[in-house]
């Protein structure tokens, strides 16, 4: 089963713009991708527009992601020079490593400003992600408060906000930005999945089918436990509807409500509860 999702709003276009404006005050960029798909959730739209600042690059939601291909994604990626770190921001593990690569920024650059003869001042990061990664949850564990608005759901984050975080740095918070084309139909399905594309512009059943088949294929005793299946159909669709029966959603002429069966799948794919999984893997893997 394919999916063709496309997610492009004028919001993002207008964010783009505005990310471009602000720019020139900008020190350093924290690129939140998702640690589950670090390579679809990184905006090369976005990457060439802020190709020469200082990046960290930050690998999100790693809680969910499996352990030894993030281990191993930020080493691929410091090996190619680039700071990375992986964190779950819903305990709060690695920010502190995080904080330590950005003070290593802020160093170099009061150093600079001083050999200018200038005072130093804070540090001026921006960050920026698919929408949902965790942005402003990032911010606001930095910060130690509540300072930017989170949710569930992508697109929470309205407009531009800045955060200062102690003396020392102040942060830009600014909607979720993708680009305008998903070349490969896997994309914007990876996208979907994992809680980046508002649930208003794909249809959630096709989705949650496809993903039924991508987990039957991946690691099928995941859907058996959880479901309680005694096998796995080949086709999307049949196993939602097995869900459906095993958890007894019937309609009410006594067939399989299947769209209660898709929603459930992806909501407890997101929340982890189905185990831990990667799908995009560093070229060394
Ligand atoms: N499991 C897990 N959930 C996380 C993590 N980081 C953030 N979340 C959750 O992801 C959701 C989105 O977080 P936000 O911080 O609002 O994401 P954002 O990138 O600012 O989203 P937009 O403003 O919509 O672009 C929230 O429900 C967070 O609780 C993480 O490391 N692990
Ligand atoms: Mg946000």
């Amino acid at each position: 089963m394919s999916v063709d999702i496309q997610w492009y709003p004028g919001h993002m276009a207008k964010t783009k713009r505005e990310l471009r404006e602000n720019l020139p005050v900008i020190d350093i960029v924290l690129e939140v991708r998702d640690a589950r798909i670090p390579t679809t959730s990184h905006n090369a739209d976005l990457a060439e527009l802020v190709a020469r600042k200082p990046v960290i690059t930050i690998l999100a939601k790693a809680d969910l992601a499996e352990e030894e291909t993030t281990k191993a994604w930020i080493k691929a990626l410091e090996n190619n020079g680039l700071p990375a770190v992986a964190v779950d921001l819903k305990t709060g593990w690695g920010v502190r490593e995080l904080e330590r690569k950005i003070r290593i920024q802020q160093q170099i650059i009061s150093q600079r400003l001083h050999r200018r003869g200038r005072q130093s001042r804070s540090l001026r990061g921006l960050v920026v992600g698919v929408p949902n990664v965790g942005k402003s949850t990032l911010i606001n564990r930095l910060a130690n408060r509540s300072a930017a608005k989170t949710g569930a759901l992508p697109g929470v984050t309205r407009g531009k906000q800045w955060v200062r975080i102690g003396n020392w740095l102040q942060l830009l918070d600014v909607p979720g930005v993708l680009w305008p084309k998903f070349e490969e139909p896997q994309t914007g399905f990876y996208l979907a999945i994992t809680g980046a594309i508002s649930p208003d512009v794909f249809d959630y059943v096709r989705v949650s089918a496809a993903l039924a088949e991508f987990l039957r294929n991946r690691r099928p005793e995941a859907l058996q436990d959880r479901y309680d299946l005694d096998s796995i159909p080949k086709d999307g669709l049949p196993i939602l509807e097995a869900i459906g029966q095993r958890r007894g959603f019937l309609l009410s002429g006594g067939s399989v409500d299947v769209e209660k069966a898709a929603l459930l799948l992806l909501k407890e794919f997101r929340e982890g509860i189905l185990g831990r999984f990667t799908l995009d893997f560093p070229p060394n893997l």
